[in-house]
Formats: structure tokens, C-alpha cells, sequence
């Protein structure tokens, strides 16, 4: 595998409404966010792609999350039919950027009752994982096996216990490895692969990003940051305390291609 694009969205100030499961660690400061964002989008260039930069988009708090709304495979994109109602006019705002890259034929949709989040998809070379979890549902996940089918790829389907997204846990880092925390830890799915286990007390660094054979990692978990480095990766750090409140992690914040 090897990226040459990323699409990334910047974030709106109404992310202060953004959808949160913690509330407790209080609201983004959006000002701090939009720092982040540009620091993300430096590293993200250090790792030698090409980084296309869409508008904040006021009307969508958690746009910024570009991730969700599509799905970008070396074959072609899939639009998705995102599971939060507050999140599901994203796909309409994604798509003439994902058309920007793809051709008519690349570009296909999930469709209702069908559900997915690009953030439950996980791709190991031409296999995708997709989570099964409170926004992707059965149909979701049956429509994308069925257009990767078509591309000559395959998807296979992971229940999720606890996380909101497959990605919220579990990471590949190409080269086999792979960065597992909680209920991942022990999934038959995953014994394949050499999986590098994440401390409980850092499981939000389990939401590292491999860009080009360089590895970015959030700021601020070093026993994570360690891991990957004995793994024998280049490292970068980006802080995402901001997006963090509201779910948001490096994953999240691009569709790499
Ligand atoms: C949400 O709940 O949809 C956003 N606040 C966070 C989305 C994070 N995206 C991802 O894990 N792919």
C-alpha cells in the first residue's frame, strides 16, 4: 500500500455540538481544534501525500470527521449512508470531492435501510473488516462486501461489544502489525496478526494512522508511542485533544488513498 491523496475537511465552530458519549471532558475549544487541524494536515504532508483541504461546513458539527461519511479503496469509493441522523447529509457533502478522484463507475452508495460509518471499516491490503456496531447494520455491511465483491475484494463482518466504531479499537499498521485495546485484544478475527496490545489507560491511542511507512500517533501516550517505535516505525505526534471530546480520534479525521 502506498497513499498518494487525503481528503481532509476543517472543522466548524459548531463542533461544540458535535456528537459526544463525554460530555465530561467538556466542549472542543474550537480555536485549539483548528490549530490541530493545521498541525494534522503538516504531518500528514511529512508522510509525502497530497492533502486536499474542504471547507468547515456550519450546518454539520461533526463534518470535520470526513472518515464516516465515505469509504476510499484502491479500486474505488463507496459513499455511505452514515448511521447518525444529525451525520447523514455528510454523504451528499463528500461526494462531488470523492468525484474529484473517480469516475461514475468508481463511485458507488450504500443505500438505505442500509447503514454504514467509514470509521466501522478497517482495510488490511484487500480484505475490509467492518464493525457491526450502532451505526452500521446488517444490510450496511451486506451492501459493501457486495460492491467490494464486484471490485475484487472482500469484507468480512466484526461484532462490536463496546467501541463506536471498529476503529475506536483496533488499527492496522500494514506489515502484519496491528494496534488491539479492549474487547480486540481477544477476537478470534484478529489472532492472524501481530498484535501490539494498548494499556487500558491509553486505549485512545489505539487510533494511530500508518501514512507511507511512517506512523502517526496522537500526542500525549507514550507507552503507545514506544510500541510502535520498537515496532520498528517512524513516528509522528499530532495533539487531538480537541476532537478527542467528541469521539474523534487520527483516523477519523481523513480518507487516505
Ligand atoms: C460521531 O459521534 O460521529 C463523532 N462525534 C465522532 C466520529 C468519529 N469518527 C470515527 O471514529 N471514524
Amino acid at each position: 500500500t502506498k497513499f498518494s491523496n487525503v481528503i481532509v475537511r476543517r472543522p466548524a465552530k459548531s463542533m461544540v455540538e458535535g456528537i459526544t458519549s463525554a460530555p465530561e471532558l467538556g466542549k472542543p475549544d474550537y480555536e485549539k481544534a483548528l490549530k490541530q487541524h493545521d498541525d494534522y494536515i503538516a504531518a500528514l504532508k511529512e508522510c509525502g501525500v497530497e492533502v486536499t483541504v474542504l471547507p468547515a461546513l456550519e450546518q454539520f458539527p461533526d463534518s470535520c470527521f470526513v472518515e464516516d461519511p465515505a469509504v476510499i479503496t484502491r479500486c474505488g469509493a463507496i459513499i455511505t449512508n452514515p448511521g447518525a441522523a444529525s451525520r447523514n447529509g455528510e454523504k451528499d457533502e463528500i461526494e462531488p470531492a470523492v468525484r474529484q478522484f473517480f469516475d461514475d463507475e468508481h463511485v458507488k452508495h450504500i443505500e438505505s435501510p442500509g447503514t454504514l460509518d467509514g470509521g466501522d471499516v478497517m482495510m488490511v491490503g484487500d480484505h475490509f473488516y467492518v464493525g457491526q456496531s450502532a451505526r452500521t447494520n446488517a444490510e450496511g455491511i451486506r451492501q459493501f462486501c457486495e460492491i467490494l465483491e464486484g471490485w475484487g475484494l472482500e469484507g468480512s463482518e466484526v461484532k462490536l461489544e463496546k467501541v463506536l466504531h471498529l476503529k475506536t479499537g483496533v488499527n492496522y499498521l500494514e506489515d502484519g502489525n496491528m494496534l488491539v485495546s479492549g474487547e480486540f485484544v481477544t477476537k478470534p478475527d484478529f489472532e492472524q496478526y501481530n498484535r501490539i496490545e494498548i494499556p487500558e489507560d491509553e486505549a485512545y491511542a489505539a487510533n494511530c494512522i500508518w501514512v507511507n511507512g511512517t506512523v502517526i500517533v496522537p500526542e500525549g501516550y507514550p507507552t503507545v508511542l514506544k510500541a510502535v517505535q520498537d515496532a520498528g516505525y517512524e513516528t509522528l505526534t499530532v495533539d487531538t485533544s480537541e476532537y478527542r471530546k467528541l469521539d474523534g480520534g487520527l483516523s477519523c479525521l481523513s480518507l487516505r488513498f
